[in-house]
Formats: C-alpha cells, structure tokens, sequence
C-alpha cells in the first residue's frame, strides 16, 4: 500500500517537473528578473558588437549582439514578463 503511493507521489512530482521545466523565460528578459527594463538594455550596451553562440544578449539568436536586438527589448520596456506570454521549449 506504501509503495502504491510513493510510485503514484513520484509519477506526480516527475509530472510537475515536466511542465515546470516546459516554461522559460522570454528572451528579452535577459538578466531574468521577471521584469523588461533598463538593467536588460544595459547588458545589451556592454555586449553591443560582440559574437556570441547562445548568449542570453543575443535575443534575436543570430549570434550578433546589435541594434535589432536593442530594439526588441525596447519593444517590451516596462512590461512584466508574467503579462507578455508564456513560452515553450519546443
Ligand atoms: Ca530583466
Ligand atoms: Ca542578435
């Protein structure tokens, strides 16, 4: 009977997991702190020009930190990443 139970707790904390690690943050969200501001921009302007392979600055994820995507976080400036939308590792 304990073992019933423990099997059907562990399938449900492995659920759980699963659908918490399905979430991320938005990737303009770049120090994530659940918020789209100046702290975001600010790592954008010390990385400005630079190369980079999965680098959370390179918010576009075409390697190059630049204007474009300076622009997308200015596009989401003030807004709470909880009030933009959820995103999906798929
Ligand atoms: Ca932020
Ligand atoms: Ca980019």
């Amino acid at each position: 009977m304990r073992k019933n139970l423990a099997v059907k707790l562990c399938i449900i904390g492995v659920l759980l997991i699963l659908i918490s690690c399905n979430k991320t943050r938005p990737p303009y969200d770049i120090d994530n702190d659940g918020y789209i501001g100046e702290s975001d921009l600010k790592l954008i302007t010390e990385s400005f020009g630079d190369t980079c392979i999965g680098c959370p600055e390179d918010v576009n994820n075409d390697s190059l930190i630049n204007s474009t995507d300076f622009r997308i976080v200015v596009g989401y400036f003030g807004k709470k990443t909880e009030d933009i939308e959820t995103y999906n590792n798929d």
